[in-house]
């Protein structure tokens, strides 16, 4: 028997995801064209603040959307790949709103390649307003584009669900800074923890949660649970390999400067250091973790190399990997396996 594969979007599909996007953008400023009052002065920046923050990513989370429902749905038509698109965009909306929170509280230069959005001499703390007005504005392109189907209801419960979650992760993050005994608290365990929420509920398991609720199967707990354990597993790798690119990558491909050994984050590669130190080598650990100095910083780079971290990463990921494909080949046949195969394959080796 001849196995099945996964299905891919075709180049046609992705074109017309990629320009689902200056349509949603004409559709919410139209609806607030006709008003009488003077919004366009509000309308002209949020314009400027989605385009600035929104479209310049991967969109691996806003394409997963589609490619979900592809794999549940075997011939759907123009209209309900257009309805996998727009949520796709929602997510992508959502994730901007995110990026532009979190470059303010980890007090980041640069991401995708340009000067973080809090960082424009005319922005400042106006970015605080715009990820609201970007938050909701998921919402609007919700309520203009999905609001007559019958999973409308459900979508807008996981959505305020999920967002909630992710700020819950955001929080576990940040209050980790303020460690006062950062060797008692950086566990493996608190890692998972803050990860699962921070991170993989809206990058993993949201995308193709909206494609299997469009699909029909939201209410299949059975499958639900099975896939919320599998994108949660995928979603704890991408982090680690988020963490580990905070160090280790290049900044031209991966568009932003590290921040972690400074912002003292509970971070992958701390813990794996932790474990690997000598004491002399731990001392220098806590001494130079933590401060916004760039000889201390370049310490404990120079550590994380000497303690072969990469080596250590790059295990991992050959292993995370083996584990995760072998979990998706115990998955009930009702599920398309081959799509996990291939959502996790996109990320394998990723340097960006
Ligand atoms: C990634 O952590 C997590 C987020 C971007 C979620 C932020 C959620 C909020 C509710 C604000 P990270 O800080 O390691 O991301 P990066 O490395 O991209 O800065
Ligand atoms: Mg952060
Ligand atoms: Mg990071």
């Amino acid at each position: 028997m001849v196995e099945p594969t996964a299905v891919t979007l075709t180049n046609d599909e992705i074109q017309e995801f990629e320009s689902m996007y200056s349509e949603i953008l004409e559709a919410v400023i139209k609806d607030y064209e006709n008003s009488k009052d003077q919004l366009y002065l509000a309308t002209d920046w949020m314009v400027k603040a989605i385009n600035y923050n929104v479209p310049k990513g991967k969109k691996l989370r806003g394409l997963m959307v589609p490619i979900t429902y592809r794999n549940f749905v075997k011939n759907p038509t123009k209209e309900e790949m257009r309805m996998a698109y727009v949520l796709g965009w929602c997510i992508e909306i959502l994730q901007g709103a995110c990026l532009v929170a979190d470059d303010i509280m980890d007090k980041s230069e640069t991401r995708r390649g340009q000067p973080c959005w809090y960082k424009l001499e005319d922005v400042g703390l106006m970015a605080v307003n715009d990820t609201f007005m970007l938050e909701n504005l998921a919402y609007k392109v919700l309520k203009l584009y999905v609001s007559k189907e019958p999973y409308y209801m459900e979508v807008l419960e996981i959505t305020h669900e999920i967002t909630l979650k992710t700020i819950l992760g955001q929080c576990m993050d940040c209050h980790m800074e303020n460690s006062d005994d950062i060797l008692e608290s950086f566990t493996m365990d608190r890692y998972s923890s803050i990860v699962k929420y921070k991170t993989s509920y809206y990058t993993m398991y949201l995308p193709v949660l909206f494609g299997m609720i469009m699909a029909g199967r939201g209410r299949d707990q059975k499958s639900i649970q099975k896939v919320e354990e599998i994108m949660l597993d995928i979603g704890h790798y991408f982090q680690v390999q988020d963490d580990f690119l905070d160090c280790f990558g290049n900044e031209d491909v991966t568009g932003k400067i590290g921040t972690d050994i400074q912002d003292s984050k509970c971070s992958w590669l701390f813990i794996q250091a932790v474990q690997k130190c000598n004491d002399k080598e731990l001392e220098c650990l806590l001494n130079n973790y933590g401060c916004n100095e760039r000889g201390k910083i370049e310490r404990v780079k120079r550590l994380y190399k000497d303690l072969e971290l990469e080596n250590v990463f790059r295990e991992y990921e050959n292993n995370v990997y083996l584990e995760i494909v072998d979990k998706i080949q115990k998955l009930p046949v009702e599920l398309p396996g081959k799509l996990f195969e291939m959502l996790l394959l996109k990320i394998f080796q990723r340097q960006n």
